[in-house]
């Protein structure tokens, strides 16, 4: 079958985008779309065009996976297919349902008019894959929505609902009833009209809010550098839409094309489109094939209203699922809906969703104390305090009240679920759904596997996962998991420092450079210190003796700090401020530990500080991909992603590893170890992977 067809409606012709999934514009598609232009235009009964997409959406842009390689003879390029769209003597409307995205909506905003089903997403995503619209999309977005728009709306990178693309004038009409014959009556009634040719290159009106403002793109970069920190295509997106405003049509399309030539080929782009890649290869799981059946997930319930609790909650509610959450008290139920409701509140105040939205997302969330209002949950969270002992009598009890086939979920961090299946009877229904806090925001779930989670199970969290907007990464059984055991590797080395001539803020700003949201000292203080230090209270029995501990943070502690909370912890906080302070206590303290421990502090740099800290958080992956705690190096790198802020434009730290050179950091593993010992020892897969010249993504 062609991947583009022309089909007429008496005089109108209907062109069909047809490669599934996602109707990419490969190859093939711009060939066979460039020849139904043609066509169309050529016979003479053909009076007006509709361009759809067959399947699920109209069109999710170039096809990524030729991105950067080059184009076969005789292929168009896209931007020429689409000003061949956009001089059609015939009037041209785009009938878009799913999804226009990138490339997709670049053909639409060459049509003259764009008709939308309700239920659609519309967007320049290009800035997420590391360069810009590429088929003139910088050029006409800004003359069609203006300036300021634009810029949001391509920078941003994100899909937008089809209301807000209709509100904005990316959409001249959302249609409620069958979209391609209602696209071409439109169509056909635009014959003849003197407004039918309607051509966007040739509109200014949308430039008038730069040319009146001069200072609109030095404000934009300026408003822009925090979240930009770190990437190229946000600046070079900018510079693109400038040039819609200071270049005639044609050479701005020339500028864009240069723009996005350039950064196609970069290794920014080149690790960004691995990244997108690698985020939809974590749901492939080799024994849980995707035919498994899963379970439909209609209700759900919580259990504990804590920060977690209310986090998880807001999840399910967002995704339009009934939940129920159970605390033990009145006192604790109007603690956490009042929490929930701020967080809402706030996200109304920033424009982000509407009152009635927020209302009707209150409405989902059920409090309750009785145990009995859960029992016909399809899945119960356990977010309850970090004890084992207290998850086993939660979990008791939940086998004995819910039904026999309610998946019993756990949101720990750091325990053994086997243990935790034990106290059930149905160890095949339980899993670790472990959220990232603020649970609301954070896009990872770590999803863990169980000695006799069955898989039916797991397809069925890895699939709600992706129904609550989060991606799920499925990972097996040990202390912390991937994210917090690797973190762990890391943190002890951050503390060594200190114990060697470090001060936290020095520590803390290495690691910001490197590109981490924050150093682990501020993300200490974020997420509060006296959680961390109940569990190594008690740990301490069972910690190897022969190991090397920091006892700083213990320290600090015991000081009654806590972090933020407090407004004291690594640093200090004005009362209300969220900004760490470094505090003479702390590094005090911290230069008496050292004396106490006979060492003589020295001056360390970042040069030295990065890989010490981030080398060992590697050779932990490492050990975590040989034992098969995670399925593939990549599935790590979406871990620390998505759950730490690891920069996304490094590619997660194991293929930043495999950058860096996996016998640099071998041959570095070996110094440290023999300078630092045992928790130091380069994994056995480094070893191997670097004498063989391999990386991890040979694997
Ligand atoms: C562009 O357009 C450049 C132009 O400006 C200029 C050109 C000159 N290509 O996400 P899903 C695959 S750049 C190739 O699970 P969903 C995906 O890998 C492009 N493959 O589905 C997966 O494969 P598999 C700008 C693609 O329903 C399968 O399709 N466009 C592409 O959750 C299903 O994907 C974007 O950045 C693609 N463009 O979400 C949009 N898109 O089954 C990128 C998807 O083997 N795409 N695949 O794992 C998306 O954001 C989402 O896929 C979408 C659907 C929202 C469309």
């Amino acid at each position: 079958m062609s991947s583009v067809t022309l089909t007429r409606d008496v005089n109108v012709g209907i062109i069909t985008l047809q490669n599934p999934p996602v109707n990419g514009l490969s190859f093939a598609v711009r060939r066979g779309l460039a020849d139904c232009v043609n066509e169309a235009i050529a016979e003479k009964s053909i009076e007006a065009i509709v361009i759809t997409g067959a399947g699920t959406m109209f069109c999710a842009g170039a096809d990524i996976r030729e991105s950067g390689t080059s184009i076969p003879p005789g292929v168009p390029h896209l931007p020429h297919v689409i000003n061949k769209i956009e001089d059609s003597p015939h009037p041209v409307v785009a009938a878009i349902h799913g999804v226009a995205a990138g490339g997709g909506l670049e053909v639409a905003l060459g049509c003259h008019y764009r008709l939308a089903s309700l239920r659609t997403r519309l967007g320049l995503p290009e800035v997420t894959l590391g360069f810009v619209p590429g088929a003139g999309g910088t050029q006409r977005l800004p003359r069609l929505i203006g300036v300021q728009n634009a810029l949001d709306v391509i920078v941003g990178g994100s899909l937008l609902p089809v209301e807000r693309a209709y509100a904005l004038g990316i959409v001249d009409r959302i249609v409620i009833d069958e979209l391609v014959p209602a696209a071409v009556a439109f169509a056909r009634d635009l014959v003849g009209r003197p407004e039918a040719i309607r051509k966007t290159s040739q509109r200014q009106d949308g430039l008038d809010d730069a040319r009146q403002n001069p200072s609109m793109f030095d404000d934009f970069r300026r408003h822009m550098a925090k979240g930009a920190r770190g990437y190229v295509a946000p600046y070079a997106c900018v510079d693109a839409i400038r040039a819609a405003v200071d270049l005639p049509f044609e050479e701005g399309l020339a500028k864009e094309r240069e723009l996005f030539e350039t950064l196609v080929r970069s290794d920014q782009s080149k690790t960004l489109r691995r990244i997108f890649f690698a985020e939809r290869e974590v749901s492939k799981i080799p024994d849980v094939p995707r035919t498994t059946p899963t379970r439909p997930i209609r209700e759900a319930a919580v259990i504990g209203y804590g920060t977690m609790g209310g986090g998880i909650a807001m999840n399910f509610a967002n995704a339009q699922i009934p939940v129920v959450v159970l605390e033990i008290s009145r006192d604790a139920i109007e603690r956490g809906m009042a929490t929930v409701r701020k967080n809402y509140e706030s996200t109304v105040r920033k424009g982000c969703l509407s009152q009635s939205e927020m209302d009707e997302r209150m409405a989902l969330i059920s409090p309750t104390t009785a145990y009995r209002d859960i029992k016909t949950a399809d899945i119960v969270v356990e977010a309850v305090f970090e004890d084992m002992k207290l998850k086993k009598d939660v979990f008791r009890t939940l086998d004995d009240r819910c039904r026999p086939d309610t998946i019993l979920a756990t949101n720990t961090s750091t325990l053994d679920i086997n243990e935790i299946a034990a106290a059930t009877r149905r160890p095949d229904r339980v899993i670790g759904t472990h959220f990232f806090s603020p649970a609301n925001v954070m896009r990872l779930m770590e999803n863990i596997r169980g000695t006799h989670t069955s898989a039916e199970t797991i397809a069925t969290v890895m699939q709600l996962s992706k129904r609550l907007g989060k991606v799920g990464v499925l990972v097996g059984v040990c202390d912390g998991f991937v994210g917090n055991r690797m973190l762990y590797a890391y943190r002890c080395q951050a503390d060594f420092l200190l114990e060697e001539g470090a001060l936290p803020h020095q520590i803390d700003k290495a690691i910001y450079d490197f590109g981490m949201p924050m150093g682990p000292y501020q993300m200490a203080d974020l997420a509060g210190l006296d959680i961390s230090w109940r569990i190594r209270q008690r740990q301490a029995a069972t910690r190897p003796k022969h190991l090397r501990y920091s006892t700083v943070a213990d320290r600090i502690c015991e000081l009654g700090r806590f972090g933020q909370k407090t407004n004291a912890g690594w640093y200090r906080y004005k009362p209300g401020s969220r900004t760490p302070i470094p505090d003479p206590t702390i590094e005090d303290l911290i230069v008496k530990v050292s004396a106490e421990l006979g060492i003589t502090r020295r001056p360390i740099d970042d040069a030295e500080i990065v890989p010490r800290c981030l080398y060992p958080l590697i050779n932990e992956g490492a050990k975590i991909l040989s034992e098969g705690i995670a399925i593939r190096s990549s599935d790590i790198d979406i871990v620390w992603i998505n759950g730490y802020g690891f920069p996304r434009y490094r590619g997660g730290p194991m293929y930043w590893a495999d950058q860096v050179g996996i016998s640099t950091i071998y041959e570095t593993m070996q110094r440290l170890y023999d300078a630092y010992g045992e928790r130091l020892k380069p994994a056995h897969l480094l070893a191997d992977l670097a004498r063989s010249g391999r990386g991890f993504k040979d694997l």
